[in-house]
């Protein structure tokens, strides 16, 4: 729909960026750290591990002066459970406790907005040595832990997402470093995980409405409009199967505390349904979210997929969808351009996606991530034109403000990343930041921050409500 006048982002819109503990913090076993599955994880061959990262943990004074210059009204970030519980249960570690109030200090100081995710891929290693998601208990683990980050940090903290991309965890795990030691799990154990993590955040959704009843709880799952390769409606039904599976299964569960049928009748087809026991559905239904925060990047194709032993995931990850036999299979898109990582482009597909999930949800809305990936070039003068990154975001933006024109009640947008940091898997030279950190794959350099022309963007963007993109 073309519309003549565009209503304007909201004046208290919460214009900001991410990050997330691990990928940005570094310092993995400072100050009585404990280990996390990403500490003890196997790296893709050329990339580096995340031991120092962007060195946030040493720099975040800087850091946060630079988001502050840049206009930040929030700043999402997680907190490492390794740092407040080193064993995921049990002793409380001061100092990490005192590292975030000094963040979260820092972030008010300036009256930036802190967006706290309190799990983003790194289960404590103690933890997944008993059996992690697997084990019943890790529910009480977090819900424990999710007391200590209520206690320790629910007086200032407005705004807490539970588990980062819950479904990414479960569709790539293996790739991710989140699936454990031994790689992938076979879906029956997976979707167990799945259901344990949802018990979990339902718990935690509860618990903070009971604790802090001025902060707001929601999840944060990346979401992506799933389109069907043709108007076939073979194609039209794969394309459902697959949304069912990657995106609605996670939030039906989060928002109405069901199971999505559509997705556990493929769980049932495969054979992978999770035991539930008694009381697990009234615990699901009794913990609501106060909004949706998701992660957006890309749109998904799909095409009918008829053959049964048709299940390739051998290059897929959170941005490039696989086969299932039976289901649904990958196909590319038509006509969009990819990111040099091979995502695909597609900022009409932010509008179709935000419009989607409004209208499954009718939740207030806030985009946590979405951004490029790219390699960036510092040329002489420390200068990074970053022009292809500026022209990614203007676009998303665009499409944002046209879908709060559609009705949709966007209230922050945060893309990835507000500095440099470590890729889940592509390394520290795939960059997302509005700052350049100066450092490569095996070299650390001075971790010098540098800006971007981005920044330089970004700062207009903010100080004019959005309405200055060029
Ligand atoms: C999301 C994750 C982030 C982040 C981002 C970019 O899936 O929540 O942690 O890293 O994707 O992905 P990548 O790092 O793989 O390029």
């Amino acid at each position: 729909m073309n519309y003549k006048t565009l209503k304007d982002f909201p004046e208290d819109f919460l214009w900001g960026a991410s990050t997330s503990a691990y990928q940005v913090e570094g310092a993995w076993d400072e100050d009585g750290k404990g280990l996390s599955v990403q500490d003890v994880g196997k790296y893709p061959e050329g990339t580096t591990d995340f031991k120092v990262a962007s060195d946030f943990y040493h720099h975040y004074k800087e850091d946060i002066k630079l988001f502050a210059e840049m206009g930040f009204k929030a700043f999402r970030f997680s907190v490492a459970w390794t740092r407040i519980l080193p064993n995921g249960i049990g002793e409380i570690n001061q100092k990490g406790i005192d590292f975030y109030n000094n963040v979260i200090n820092e972030l008010l100081s300036y009256g930036i907005e802190p967006i706290v995710t309190m799990y983003h891929f790194d289960l404590p290693y103690e933890l997944e040595k008993k059996g992690g998601w697997s084990n019943r208990e890790t529910i009480d683990a977090f819900e424990n832990y999710s007391k200590v980050v209520f206690e320790s940090f629910g007086d200032r903290v407005k705004y807490f997402l539970t588990i980062n991309e819950q479904n990414m965890m479960i569709l790539f795990g293996a790739i991710l470093g989140t699936a454990g030691e031994d790689g992938e799990d076979p879906a029956k154990k997976l979707y167990q995980q799945n259901h344990h993590m949802l018990l979990a955040q339902a718990k935690a959704m509860k618990l903070c409405h009971d604790m802090c009843p001025s902060a707001k709880i929601g999840p944060a799952p990346n979401i992506s409009s799933v389109y069907p390769a043709t108007s076939k409606p073979e194609d039209i039904l794969a394309a459902s199967n697959f949304s069912s599976i990657r995106n609605w299964l996670y939030l039906d569960a989060a928002v109405y505390g069901r199971y999505n049928s559509v997705a556990w009748s493929y769980m049932e087809k495969k054979g992978c349904t999770p035991v539930i026991e008694d009381g697990d559905m009234e615990v699901l239904k009794a913990g609501k979210p106060d909004f949706i925060a998701f992660n957006y990047y890309s749109t998904m194709t799909v095409a009918e997929n008829k053959e049964e032993d048709m299940n390739d995931k051998s290059k897929a990850d959170q941005q490039r969808a696989f086969a299932e036999g039976g289901v649904f299979k990958a196909a590319e898109s038509v006509g969009l351009p990819k990111t040099e990582f091979g995502w695909p482009i597609d900022p009409v597909g932010f509008r179709n996606t935000l419009r989607e999930i409004n209208e499954r949800y009718d939740l207030p809305l806030i985009v946590t991530e979405n951004g490029l990936g790219a390699y960036d070039k510092v040329e002489e003068g420390d200068i990074i034109d970053d022009e292809y990154r500026i022209d990614y975001l203007r676009k998303h933006i665009e499409q944002a403000r046209l879908a709060i024109t559609d009705g949709v009640k966007l209230f922050g947008y945060c893309p990835w990343s507000a500095i440099d940091l470590v890729s889940t898997h592509e390394g520290c030279t795939k960059r997302y930041g509005f700052v350049y950190v100066n450092r490569d794959e095996f070299d650390l350099k001075d971790l010098k921050r540098i800006k971007k022309k981005s920044f330089y963007w970004y700062k207009d963007v903010i100080s004019s409500n959005g309405e200055k993109l060029e």
